[in-house]
């Protein structure tokens, strides 16, 4: 696969993974949000642009993500973060003591208000260094990096998951909580 078409089968991966299995026929499994290699190989050759794809590509993909979207474990995939609503559970877990949340200039003062919200996914993305929150941040016009006191936070009743890959999950962060680097 050269780096476009990993990219969009990387698209396609997380279109299923993490969005709308249904719509492929395919249900994930209601705890890690997994499904098995070959369930995932066979919904996407089904998609006439990818009839061709094989398992290796997958794993291409796997391999190369830049911010390690999926993971593989024995004959089962599943994403690992991202998803948009109750397709997967974690284990509450203790954070560091500060964690980073990438967003944009325009988002800024709603979230000065409000604080942190989930918007459209399960929960709200958090990292352990500020290098995940720049892609994240980035991807949306100017970049605006907050800075999570996970104390604080969690005096305030929030809890923390841990995704894998220095990736953090809250389902909110109170505007206290946050403050702008
Ligand atoms: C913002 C992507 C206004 C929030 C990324 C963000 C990450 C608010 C946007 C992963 C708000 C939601 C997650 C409030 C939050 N008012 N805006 N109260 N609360 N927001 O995409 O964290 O490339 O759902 O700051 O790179 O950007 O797809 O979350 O800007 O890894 O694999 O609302 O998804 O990964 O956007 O990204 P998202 P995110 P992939």
């Amino acid at each position: 696969l050269n780096e476009a078409m990993e990219k969009s089968l990387s698209k396609m991966m997380t279109k299923i993974l993490r969005h709308t299995p249904e719509d492929f026929g395919i249900v994930l499994d209601p705890v890690d949000g997994s499904c098995t290699l070959s369930t995932l190989l066979e919904a996407i050759q089904a998609q006439p642009k990818w009839a061709l794809v094989r398992q290796e590509d997958i794993e291409q993909v796997v391999r190369n993500s830049d911010k390690q979207r999926f993971e593989i474990e024995g004959f089962r995939i599943r994403a690992r973060y991202g998803h948009s609503h109750d397709k997967v559970q974690y284990a509450p877990a203790d954070p560091p003591a500060i964690l980073y949340h990438g967003t944009n200039k325009k988002a800024l003062p709603s979230i000065l208000k409000e604080g942190l919200s989930p918007m459209s996914r399960q929960y709200v993305h958090l990292s352990e260094g500020p290098h995940f929150a720049t892609l994240a941040g980035s991807r949306r016009g100017e970049l605006v990096i907050l800075k999570i006191d996970t104390m604080s936070a969690k005096q305030l009743g929030v809890t923390f998951y841990y995704a894998g890959n220095e990736v953090w999950l809250a389902d909110r962060v109170p505007t206290e909580s946050c403050s702008v680097m």
